[in-house]
């Protein structure tokens, strides 16, 4: 139990995320704490916070519990109350059954609901009342998010003394899709409070560039968007690719333990020692390209030109949102598809496909990308995907394939890879023979300029690349307003 009644000092470096980065548990004997949540976010940001004595503003994960500010690891943690009603319409409503599909180019089809809209409205309010708080004069704030997309204004408005920076962890969809939505304008608005607005891909920052444009009219030149300020002035907001990493050392540290690389032997034998593993690791999500996957593999058995006993998938499709319709149906068409495929073609034996709807730690994760000789990411969209450099930073040997899909934003870096678009099913299916039947130099040779990008660009860069820009950027515009 944090001890009550702390009051949050007030940081120089504020993050705000929907979450915490801690979860709260409880032990067999009912004792409960806080434990630091595995995401790479949390990775990313625990040595600049550390440094910056900062704090992090987030919701601690469970409906309608009020906490004080309180301690952990180095940070000072700032948890906001949402209620269960608030996490229906703001979380699971507007966030993740709008702006996701949205974002993700309407793979789902996007709900627009003016009482989600305005739970929206009010939640990004408390985030925003809660970072200013915790946020020194002059401070810099970090916000994360499609959750809370209209933080940097709010808390423009308020404290204009900040230095504000905004980073975008999905996509951001052409003008043609974004323009449906009913909120274009306030959304643009909200983002533009930032000094600094992050984008995984090049392409997601030229969208948002002109959908500003479409919308709002504000000039934009190369990466800056000149905003109207008082008096005539503008402000100079960057909006520009920051592409996410790992922390790829500690893949690398986990990849070369005796026991993990046991495990990955020991997972292989107990498949029945195929020739080839073939590995999927996705949340459950539409926007993984999860089906599409399937489709390519269970096709290939069809034709006969892998069989069972030779070639086994094992997809991990870990539970996701699943209070959300989308969602349940997802899951229902994936687990009717897997069931006839295995129908039709395991033995006693071998199985076509080991399905595993559920959560591992990171060690049996990395176990598994030992493992697997080809790594299938084949997603419709996805802002980055870290799942693919997470395969790359444990192959030490230079060994394995990964195919990934050109719709992922790990695509733009990582061009070593086997390329798909997961909609091309016959184009799939050529290139998972083609990753079946790579030889091993060529093998080598691509994964060996993978892993130089992953180590060479991993999180930590990121986050200094990201912070550098808002710093001066932020700095710059801060002399604009004192004149
Ligand atoms: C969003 C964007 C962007 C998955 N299952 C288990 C597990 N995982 C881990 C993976 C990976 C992470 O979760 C998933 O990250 P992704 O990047 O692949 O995808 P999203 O969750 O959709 O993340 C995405 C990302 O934000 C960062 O900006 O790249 O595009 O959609 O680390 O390994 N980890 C463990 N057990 C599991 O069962 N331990």
């Amino acid at each position: 139990q944090p001890p009550s009644g702390a009051r949050v000092t007030q940081a120089e470096l504020v993050v705000v995320a929907n979450r915490l980065p801690v979860d709260h548990v409880t032990d067999g004997s009912g004792e409960q704490s806080w434990r630091r949540s595995p995401g790479g976010l949390v990775t990313a940001l625990e040595p600049v916070m550390r440094r910056a004595d900062g704090a992090w503003v987030g919701w601690p994960g469970k409906p309608g519990i009020q906490l004080d500010p309180f301690e952990f690891e180095g940070t000072h943690l700032v948890p906001v109350t949402l209620s269960a009603e608030e996490i229906e319409l703001y979380y699971e409503g507007m966030s993740n059954d709008t702006f996701w599909p949205l974002y993700h180019d309407v793979i789902a089809e996007p709900r627009y609901r003016r009482v989600w809209w305005d739970a929206y409205v009010k939640v990004n309010r408390r985030f925003a009342e809660a970072a200013a708080e915790a946020a020194a004069p002059g401070a810099t704030v970090w916000v994360q998010d499609y959750q809370l997309q209209l933080v940097p204004r709010m808390l423009r408005e308020s404290r204009p003394d900040l230095i504000i920076g905004y980073f975008h962890h999905i996509p951001f969809p052409a003008y043609g899709l974004y323009s449906q939505l009913p909120w274009r304008r306030q959304v643009l608005e909200g983002l533009l409070g930032a000094d600094v607005v992050g984008f995984q891909r090049v392409a997601d920052a030229g969208n948002f560039a002109r959908a500003v444009r479409r919308v709002l009219r504000y000039p934009t030149k190369a990466s800056g968007i000149a905003v109207p300020h008082d008096h005539g002035t503008t402000r100079n907001v960057l909006a520009k690719a920051f592409p996410i990493s790992i922390d790829a050392s500690s893949y690398v540290e986990l990849s070369q333990r005796p026991e993990i690389r046991a495990r990955a032997a020991q997972i292989r034998e107990e498949l029945g020692n195929p020739k080839k593993i073939l590995l999927g690791v996705d949340r459950l999500d539409y926007t993984k390209g999860i089906r599409h996957r399937l489709k390519a593999f269970g096709e290939l058995l069809e034709d006969g030109k892998i069989s069972v006993e030779d070639v086994t998938l094992v997809q991990v499709a870990s539970p996701s949102r699943e209070r959300v319709e989308a969602y349940v149906q997802l899951r229902d068409e994936i687990e009717l598809r897997v069931g006839r495929i295995n129908g039709d073609f395991d033995t006693m034996g071998h199985t076509a496909i080991r399905y595993l709807h559920q959560a591992y730690p990171r060690e049996e994760m990395v176990a598994l990308f030992l493992a697997a000789d080809v790594m299938l990411v084949t997603a419709l969209r996805d802002g980055m995907n870290l799942v693919a450099k997470e395969y790359v930073a444990t192959r030490t040997d230079n060994r394995g394939v990964l195919l990934l899909s050109e719709f992922a934003g790990a695509a733009d870096e990582l061009s070593s890879a086997v390329r798909i678009n997961p909609h091309d099913i016959d184009g799939m299916k050529e290139a998972i023979m083609r990753a079946i039947e790579m030889p091993p130099a060529e093998q080598g040779r691509r994964m060996r300029a993978l892993r130089r990008k992953v180590i060479e660009n991993d999180v930590a860069k990121w986050s200094q690349s990201f912070l550098a820009a808002l710093e001066t950027t932020g700095t710059a515009n801060r002399a604009i307003r004192r004149n």
